[in-house]
């Protein structure tokens, strides 16, 4: 029988089929990311190794997204933009994160919540006047609908979401609307300051798997529930959340209506 020829190659040859230098493949044979065998006092490689790491190398990698730490920095900076109504700064800062992927729901509430509650202390203790706070609000509320996602796939259901007569904050009803859109669900916003008939019309007039009720002005907190137990009375699935709570909070709460685990 013909001895079986060894197709191996030396540790030379090999890295010139991987096009790095003679150091950087025994770098990588040594920290294990290429199989070698050491024979004769020389490294030996089998090519099925040098095709499989050229093809790793190949596949293009994709950049883990931004970490808390980044977003709590992007809130700082975000906090000075808003203040000063430096609304092109404040796009990029918050396109940026979004473009590197930052999931939508940390985006804000990680980076975008904080300036605004600390804009609303602010004006709450005198430092801050009131048209710094409306133009700091009216810049977010674009910023969140240029960062709505559009998902694909299967929707989860269709939700309602809206504050009731009384609470004017609409921003918190935009963040819940542009999570659970984030989150796959077909979503109605209706906005803030909502007459609580209009939402018990709206969810006989169309299929809503969902109801969510927004309360940031505490004084329609009883409002919010009264309306909810109507609802529900009415057969329509219905949360009540809002300050105190967060968005991650609610997707959880959607998912549990909509008889789903909750994300990982
Ligand atoms: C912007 C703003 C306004 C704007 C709203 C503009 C707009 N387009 O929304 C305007 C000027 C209208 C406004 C008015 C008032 N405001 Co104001 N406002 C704010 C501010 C600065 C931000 C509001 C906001 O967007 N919050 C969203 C984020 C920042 O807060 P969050 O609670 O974490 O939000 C989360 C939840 O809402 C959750 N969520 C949303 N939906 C749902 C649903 C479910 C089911 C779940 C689970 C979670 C969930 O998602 C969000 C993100 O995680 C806050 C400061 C603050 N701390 O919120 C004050 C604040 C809410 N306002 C306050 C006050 C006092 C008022 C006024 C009474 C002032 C006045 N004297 O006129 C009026 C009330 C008007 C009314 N009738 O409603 C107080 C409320 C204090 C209180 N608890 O009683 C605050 C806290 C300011 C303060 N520090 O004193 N306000």
């Amino acid at each position: 029988m013909e001895p079986r020829t060894d197709t191996r190659l030396d540790l030379q040859k090999a890295a010139d089929q991987l096009g790095v230098h003679y150091q950087t493949a025994y770098r990588w044979v040594r920290n294990g990311r290429l199989d070698a065998e050491l024979i004769g006092g020389r490294y030996l490689v089998n090519p099925d190794d040098i095709i499989e790491l050229n093809r790793e190398r190949q596949t293009p990698k994709t950049p883990p997204a931004p970490r808390a730490a980044r977003l709590e920095h992007a809130a700082d900076r975000l906090y000075e933009a808003l203040v000063t109504g430096d609304e092109a700064a404040a796009t990029k800062i918050a396109r940026r994160l979004a473009d590197d992927r930052a999931p939508i729901v940390d985006l804000i509430q990680i980076a975008l919540v904080p300036p605004l509650r600390r804009i609303g202390q602010g004006w709450h203790d005198g430092e801050l006047t009131i048209w710094v706070e409306h133009r700091a609000s009216a810049i977010v509320e674009r910023l969140l609908g240029s960062l709505a996602s559009n998902p694909r796939g299967r929707r989860r259901g269709v939700t309602v979401v809206a504050a009731l007569s009384g609470d004017h904050h609409s921003l918190p009803t935009t963040m819940a609307s542009v999570a659970l859109r984030d989150d796959n669900w077909h979503v109605h916003h209706l906005g803030a300051d909502l007459p609580p008939d209009e939402i018990l019309k709206f969810c006989r007039a169309q299929p809503v798997s969902l109801a969510v009720i927004t309360v940031t002005n505490p004084t329609t907190r009883d409002l919010a529930d009264t309306t909810a137990a109507a609802l529900r009375a009415a057969g329509t699935p219905t949360i009540v959340g809002g300050a105190g709570s967060n968005l991650t909070e609610l997707i959880e709460l959607a998912r549990r209506s909509a008889g789903e685990g909750v994300p990982a």
